[in-house]
Formats: structure tokens, C-alpha cells, sequence
């Protein structure tokens, strides 16, 4: 089966972006796939170091896997930090990866704004450390949001300097294997990763601002939909969305340049499970004083039961603590096999 990895960070209320980006392709993926699911924590610390409640945040990430559907028993679940082998490979990646490509990260352009010389060293290692989540279990499939393309391109780089600067020792130690990469066959140890990033809702939008993502660092709350949001806060949320004074078009032709527009009709689309020009089969020629109603009641429907779960997990923390302990358990078992071939194959004396 395809090994498949991915991380969220508890770094804030969970959002509909998360959750279409990212969390309901981990669901999708358990039933044809072996899937390691984490909450970075690691990830937490290189935007903002000092946290009110890190060890809550944590739980409620955990939480919201569980709520909506991951299975903890068939696949795993775990928070980064439980599991060192994760930072012991960053280590050795930082040392693989180039400065100049760190540089080149749009993420970290973003976050570390004008005073870049002040960011954490951490932020600018981010990609690193991310590579190294997921090679640490030579995972292949990566399931995220648009927003994670260039970090995982990264991934595939750092993945394929290592294969070709330890190419002599892979061999010697026997720990590799023969791959194809694109017309070329090599023999190295890491896979180079896959991103699945289509679907219904690679990259929700700000609710106001449609050129913006929703994100959970953005000061205004009412730009997303948070998971444990509850019916009145989604309707008000919708109901304030920005959008233009036209109605909705009936063709997807008239999304073009609406991204407001666009982005509504996306969120439904991938609520419903349908397309985007199914929706406008529907709803083209009404006002957004009727879709946004019938909008807000779909993510009340799918979002209500999860949040619910959700708030139902986290009252007693010890179920999910056993969970987590567990899913680390059994990560550490795995990355620990993969970090004894990589001190072979460096040279490390062990
Ligand atoms: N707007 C989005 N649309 C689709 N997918 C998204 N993701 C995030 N925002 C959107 C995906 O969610 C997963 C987990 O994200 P994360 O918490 O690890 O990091 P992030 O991308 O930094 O999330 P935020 O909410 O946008 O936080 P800030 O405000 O800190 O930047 C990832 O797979 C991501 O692609």
C-alpha cells in the first residue's frame, strides 16, 4: 500500500481551509492507503515561540482528525515533538539543502515580512524540517493545500541531493533501491514525494478578500469559518462574505475575474461533493441573498457534527492523550528503523 504522510500545525482554531485543503483528503485517503497523520508541533514553535496553550492546541488538532474520521487504530496518529527522529533527520537535511533555496520559499517571505533578518532561524528551516517529516517514513503521497506546492517540491529536491551525494554509500550499505525518476533510473534511499493537492478546494479563500487565502493568522475572524464555529457564527460569516453586486452566472465562464464570487460557489461545491458547474446548474441567475442562506445551512450540515465530536473528545482529554501516545509509539518504531539506515549511510557510528 502507498504510504501516505501529513502534518497540520496547532497554531490556531482549525478553519474550513484546513479542513477541505487538507484534513478531508486524509480521510478520503485511509481506505486504499497507510496514512501517518501528525500535529507539528515542532512547526508551531518557528512563526511564534511562546504559546498560551500549546498542549490545548495540540489536542484540539488531534481532536479534529478523530471527529472527522481518521481511524487511529488502522493508521496513526501523533504530535511531532513525541517522535525525536523527526528533528534528528531535519538536522542532517539542513545540511543536505542550500541556503539559497530556504530563501526562495514564498512562505517564508511571507511570514518573516520586511524584518527578515529578525525571523527564527527555525521559520527559514520549515521546508527542512517538513522534508524530514515525511521522509523519516520514506512516505510517498503527500495530501495538503495548494499553499504547501513549493515546500514539497523542496521535499523532492533535498530527497534527490541526498540520493545522489550518498549515491556510493546507499550501495555499500544496501539500503537503497532502484527508482525511476521522471526518464532516469536511480538507485537512492529517499522516494521522491508526491503532492496530492487537487480536489474540490486546493485553496479556499479569505471570506473578505477573494485574492487572499483563509488562514488562521488572519486578524479578522470574520475572513473564515472556524471548525467549532457554531450555526449562528457560520450564518453571520456568510451572510457578511464580500461579493459583488451581480447574481450568481449560470456558466462557470462567469466566475471569471469574481473571485469572491468564485470562492462561495467553490466552499459549496466542495461541501455538497459536486462540481462547480453542477452548483451553478442550480443556483445561476439567483441574487446571493438566496445562495448564501442555502450556503450557510450545507456548512452548518457537514460542520456541525464534526465540531460536535469534537468539543465531545476534548472534555476528557485522556482518550485523546492514549491516542497520541499510542500513534507515537508506533511512529517511533518506524522513523527509528529509516534514522538507523541514514547513520549508516552518513557514517554516524551507532
Ligand atoms: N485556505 C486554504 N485552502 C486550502 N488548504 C489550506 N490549508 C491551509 N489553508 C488553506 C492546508 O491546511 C493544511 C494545514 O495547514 P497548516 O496549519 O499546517 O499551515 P498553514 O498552511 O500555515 O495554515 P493557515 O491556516 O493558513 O495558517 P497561517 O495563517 O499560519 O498561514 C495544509 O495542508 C495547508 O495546505
Amino acid at each position: 500500500k502507498p504510504l501516505v504522510f501529513s502534518g497540520v500545525q496547532p497554531t490556531g482554531n482549525l478553519h474550513l481551509g484546513n479542513y477541505l485543503g487538507a484534513i478531508r483528503k486524509f480521510v478520503a485517503l485511509q481506505e486504499n492507503n497507510d496514512c501517518i497523520y501528525c500535529v507539528v508541533d515542532l512547526h508551531a514553535i518557528t512563526a511564534q515561540l511562546v504559546h498560551d496553550d500549546l498542549r490545548g492546541q495540540i489536542r484540539s488538532i488531534a481532536a479534529a482528525f478523530i471527529a472527522s474520521g481518521i481511524d487511529p487504530k488502522k493508521h496513526i496518529v501523533f504530535n511531532q515533538s513525541a517522535v525525536p527522529q523527526h528533528a534528528e533527520l531535519a538536522w542532517i537535511f539542513n545540511c543536505v539543502a542550500r541556503i539559497g533555496w530556504m530563501n526562495r520559499m514564498t512562505q517564508f517571505k511571507d511570514k518573516a515580512g520586511k524584518d527578515r533578518e529578525n525571523a527564527s532561524l527555525g521559520l527559514l528551516a520549515y521546508p527542512s524540517l517538513m522534508a524530514a517529516d515525511i521522509l523519516v517514513y520514506r512516505a510517498t503521497h503527500v495530501p495538503v493545500g495548494d499553499d504547501q506546492k513549493q515546500h514539497l517540491e523542496l521535499a523532492r529536491d533535498i530527497a534527490q541531493k541526498f540520493n545522489i551525494d550518498f549515491q556510493e554509500k546507499i550501495r555499500a550499505t544496501g539500503t537503497g533501491v532502484d527508482m525511476v525518476v521522471g526518464e532516469e533510473k536511480i538507485h537512492g534511499y529517499f522516494p521522491l514525494v508526491e503532492p496530492l493537492i487537487d480536489g474540490p478546494a486546493p485553496r479556499v479563500m479569505s471570506l473578505r478578500d477573494g485574492t487572499k487565502k483563509m488562514s488562521k493568522s488572519d486578524p479578522s475572524d470574520l475572513s473564515r469559518i472556524n471548525l467549532m464555529d457554531d450555526a449562528d457564527d457560520i450564518a453571520r460569516k456568510i451572510r457578511k462574505a464580500k461579493t459583488d453586486p451581480e447574481g450568481l452566472p449560470g456558466e462557470i465562464e462567469g466566475l471569471k475575474d469574481r473571485p469572491e464570487a468564485d470562492n462561495l460557489v467553490g466552499i459549496y461545491a466542495a461541501l455538497a461533493d459536486r462540481t462547480k458547474a453542477d452548483v451553478l446548474a442550480e443556483f445561476g441567475g439567483q441574487q446571493f441573498s438566496v445562495f448564501k442562506p442555502a450556503l450557510a445551512d450545507l456548512a452548518v450540515h457537514v460542520l456541525s457534527p464534526i465540531s460536535g465530536e469534537m468539543r465531545r473528545l476534548l472534555d476528557d482529554t485522556s482518550h485523546i492523550d492514549a491516542i497520541l501516545r499510542d500513534g507515537g509509539e508506533r511512529a517511533r518504531a518506524r522513523a527509528g528503523k529509516v534514522m538507523a539506515d541514514v547513520f549508516d549511510i552518513v557514517g554516524f557510528l551507532r
